[in-house]
């Protein structure tokens, strides 16, 4: 698909200019063009008053060096990124990323989706985003500590509780967030909800860790009662065994679905009779192993190398939970083959564009990652009043809360595509209702 609107074209063609050797940034700006195209042609001051020129662009991009010590004494040096996006509805908000493949760009396209997801949520938070090329996998709980805490020597100038409001994302949990707390405090002398995903002992909020997963399935449970189908006796397949996988699985079970399938970046064990989750919890969240072990744990499952194959195995509800652009076209075509009716987005821009094409021109249900997968910073958002007021709420007030604003959010969503002529297509209905609250704010501050 392209760009109908002429001048949002040629942003494209410079926002690919200036941004070279940025496929990831390209990806998820282009996406938001198309949808864009006649918001901008019913409301021209959008582009007249430089709103579309300012959310192309980073409010501030801080790059910085990370160096660290090994156990053995050995020095590394990494790269750390913060880039704070868009500040125009609240304090930049969203998670760091620790993985090898973190360059500008990725951070870049993370930072910039999480603009439009904010505002979804319907909470006070800006966008923002950043990481490290750090790997943790594999290194000791002291290297992790002094990787962090070298992190926010560097990050803790540019961040607050009212300025910018990091959390997790991939290779960034609890762990991590303690370490990186922990010296915020000791740097800062305050303590603050600068962090969110925080444990629970000091100023985190109960159901953060359940939340992205949990709302992922209060989304997919509205999208599916809509269009009159449900979880109840559907077979599920979900990518990933992180946070966001793992919680998923949770809720999709409890919800009457059956998870027979779960993957890590090295493979993925087919279960045919339902993931055992304390087992796949225990392997994944304590012991830290890699999948092939609970295959070798539970009699009856099968452990194929290479990710991508999960796509392959026949299920109704697909929920990829991994990684950007981790389910393409071929497997998006298996998956519709094999009787699939319905695909939500749990990580960032997991299906490619190729991939949403073919799932949303067969007619499945297509949940987008920025409106499915927001219920986990919409929880932090929660943990950033809670801070604010000194006071936590139960695990069931925050439960309530999250599968409100999910609900609230699939109805904006919806709504918004019907209302700007592509009714059903929650990918346009996201891009626009997000987009709109931070496009008026903007015009709202004039040239800033
Ligand atoms: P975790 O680090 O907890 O888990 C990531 C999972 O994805 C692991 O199973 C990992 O496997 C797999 N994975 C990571 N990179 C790759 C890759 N290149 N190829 C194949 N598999 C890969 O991260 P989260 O669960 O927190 O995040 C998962 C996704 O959800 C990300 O896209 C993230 O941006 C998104 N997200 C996270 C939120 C949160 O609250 N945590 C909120 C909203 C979105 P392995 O262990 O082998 O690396
Ligand atoms: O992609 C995301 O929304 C996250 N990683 C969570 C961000 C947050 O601030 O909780």
């Amino acid at each position: 698909m392209d760009i109908q609107n002429e001048y949002l074209r040629g942003l494209m063609e410079r926002v690919a200019a200036r941004n070279p050797a940025e496929p990831e940034f390209h990806q998820a700006v282009k996406e938001v063009l198309i949808s864009l195209s006649p918001v901008v042609e019913a409301r021209p001051e959008y582009i007249t008053e430089g709103v579309m020129d300012c959310l192309v662009e980073p409010e501030r991009t801080i790059k910085f060096r990370v160096p660290w010590e090994d156990d053995q004494g050995k020095i590394h040096v990494n790269r750390g990124f913060r880039i704070q996006f868009s500040s125009a509805i609240g304090p930049y908000k969203g998670g760091l990323r620790f993985h090898p493949s973190v360059y500008e760009g990725i951070i870049k396209f993370l930072g910039f989706e999480q603009i439009f997801k904010n505002s979804l949520t319907g909470l006070p938070i800006g966008g923002g985003k950043g990481g490290s090329d750090f790997d943790p996998k594999g290194k000791s709980d002291t290297e992790v500590m002094r990787f962090c805490q070298s992190f926010m020597n560097e990050l803790f100038k540019y961040i607050g509780p009212d300025t910018d409001v990091p959390a997790g994302d991939i290779g960034v949990g609890a762990r991590e967030i303690g370490y990186l707390f922990g010296q915020y405090k000791r740097l800062a002398n305050e303590f603050n909800g600068v962090l969110t995903g925080k444990g629970l002992t000091y100023g985190g909020s109960l159901a953060r860790k359940e939340a992205t997963g949990y709302g992922l399935c209060y989304f997919t449970d509205n999208m599916l009662k809509a269009a009159g189908k449900s979880f109840e006796g559907a077979t599920v397949v979900i990518s990933g065994s992180g946070n966001v996988a793992l919680y998923a699985c949770e809720k999709a079970t409890a919800l009457g679905g059956k998870v027979v399938a779960m993957s890590d970046s090295n493979g993925y064990v087919y279960d045919k009779d339902g993931i055992d989750l304390s087992l796949m919890k225990q392997i994944k969240e304590v012991e830290r192993k890699r999948i092939k072990v609970y295959a070798e744990r539970r009699p009856g499952v099968e452990y194929h190398e290479g990710c991508s194959g999960v796509w392959q195995i026949p299920c109704q509800i697909a929920l990829p939970c991994a990684t950007q652009n981790e389910l393409d076209e071929a497997s998006a075509k298996a998956l519709i083959q094999n009787g699939c009716f319905a695909v939500a987005e749990g990580a960032n821009m997991p299906c490619t564009p190729e991939a949403v094409d073919v799932i949303q021109a067969a007619g499945l249900l297509f949940a987008p990652a920025k409106a499915a997968n927001a219920g986990g910073v919409a929880v932090s958002a929660l943990e950033m009043s809670q801070n604010s007021m000194r006071f936590s709420w139960t695990f069931q007030e925050v439960d309530d809360r999250l599968k409100t604003i999910m609900t609230d959010l699939y109805h904006n969503a919806a709504n918004a595509a019907e209302k700007y002529g592509m009714a059903g297509n929650l990918v346009a209905g996201a891009n626009i209702a997000g987009f709109l609250k931070v496009a008026d704010s903007m015009l709202a501050y004039g040239l800033v």
